[in-house]
């Protein structure tokens, strides 16, 4: 069985949907803090596939997006050694034990969820799984008896729900789950959208030049940021509220650089938007060519199958336990 390193205490877990191929905004604002933790935090970070049925999803575009994944979590540094990196659905526990706590959720503080509201008000065909998901991201969480669960902010009243849930069960059944808290992410390495840098760059986007995706090719990176909306008085100066897109451009190389935006308007005084989106296109595309050289060595390799199926069994033996004392304590045995 696969040990964490001793000096470690503190656990956190954390998942991604395989909603789409990965962005330039969720490798600075989620998966390189992902990196940064691992020498603290004992990790588990998974692939939330069934998450991601929650919505319509093509079969064989979800098969490759839950693969790349995993190869891409590896190639931008994901440990395999101090992480444990699994794919949700290689563990039926999560759905069993979302069961018994749906079982125990009360329909109206599932009725209360923003993100539900949001959704479904934007689709008439919507189903049942999109509202009891919620239940089953409090069971990902439950089983592994984490300290922490790093999210957005916009996940928080998810975690909030899992923590409710928990203290329920344990006051109607007795001691079962620890009491997660919440890591909101740091919001200062919010990357936004190419096109449009008021709204947030996101994997689901519809328009592909707003957005850069770790699997484009070098073209259409340097095309999309010599593209990248900005304004006209030609001054590179980090000022989000008026100047976004420069702003956004600055963010990601301080990101990408560990230079600070002091540094890069003072390298870029008197020089023109051309040369500077030039210096961000070959910022960014030395880190993603990099990631991507790594990336093919993975993606077909017996390593990635070799880990996935050893940490399909880690799990599955945590998780397992966990449902056995839940259908103890509710009276599931014969
Ligand atoms: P979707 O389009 O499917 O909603 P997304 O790209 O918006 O996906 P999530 O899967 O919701 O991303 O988030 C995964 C992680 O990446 C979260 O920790 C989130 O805070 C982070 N993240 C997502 N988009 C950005 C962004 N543009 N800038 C910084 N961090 C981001
Ligand atoms: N719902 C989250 C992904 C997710 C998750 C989790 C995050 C599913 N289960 C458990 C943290 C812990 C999202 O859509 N970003």
């Amino acid at each position: 069985m696969k040990e964490f390193s001793e000096k470690v205490t503190k656990s956190i877990l954390t998942g991604i949907q395989p909603s789409g191929v990965i962005t330039l905004g969720n490798y600075i604002g989620a998966i390189k803090q992902m990196v940064r933790m691992q020498d603290e935090f004992k990790s588990y970070i998974f692939i939330a596939d069934m998450h991601a049925i929650t919505v319509p999803q093509d079969p064989v575009k979800l098969h490759e997006n839950i693969r790349s994944l995993v190869a891409l979590y590896l190639a931008c540094g994901i440990d395999p050694d101090k992480n444990i990196i699994f794919i949700q659905s290689e563990n039926e526990y999560h759905a069993n034990i979302s069961w018994l706590l749906e079982c125990n959720t009360p329909f109206g503080e599932l009725s209360r969820m923003t993100q539900f509201k949001d959704k479904s008000s934007k689709n008439v065909n919507f189903y049942a799984g999109l509202f009891t998901y919620p239940v089953l991201m409090a069971a990902d969480i439950l089983a592994y008896d984490v300290d922490y669960v790093p999210v957005g902010i916009d996940q928080k009243q998810h975690v909030e729900l899992a923590r409710n849930i928990a203290e329920r069960f344990n006051k109607k059944y007795g001691d079962t789950f620890k009491i997660p808290d919440v890591y909101i992410t740091k919001e200062g390495t919010k990357v936004t959208d190419l096109v449009d840098p008021t709204k947030k760059m996101s994997k689901s986007s519809e328009n592909p030049k707003g957005t850069i995706r770790l699997l484009d090719d070098e073209a259409s990176i340097r095309k999309k940021i010599m593209g990248a909306t900005t304004d006209s008085d030609c001054l590179i100066k980090y000022d989000p509220d008026n100047k976004p897109g420069i702003s956004n451009l600055i963010n990601i190389c301080v990101a990408l650089t560990g230079k600070t935006a002091s540094e890069i308007e003072q390298e870029f005084t008197g020089k023109n938007y051309g040369e500077f989106k030039k210096y961000v296109a070959d910022v960014v595309t030395e880190e993603i060519l990099g990631i991507q050289k790594r990336y093919h060595e993975i993606i077909n390799s017996d390593e990635l199958d070799k880990i996935l199926d050893e940490n399909a069994c880690v799990t599955r033996e945590i998780a397992k336990n966990k449902f056995m004392l839940m259908k103890h304590k509710m009276g599931l045995y014969k």
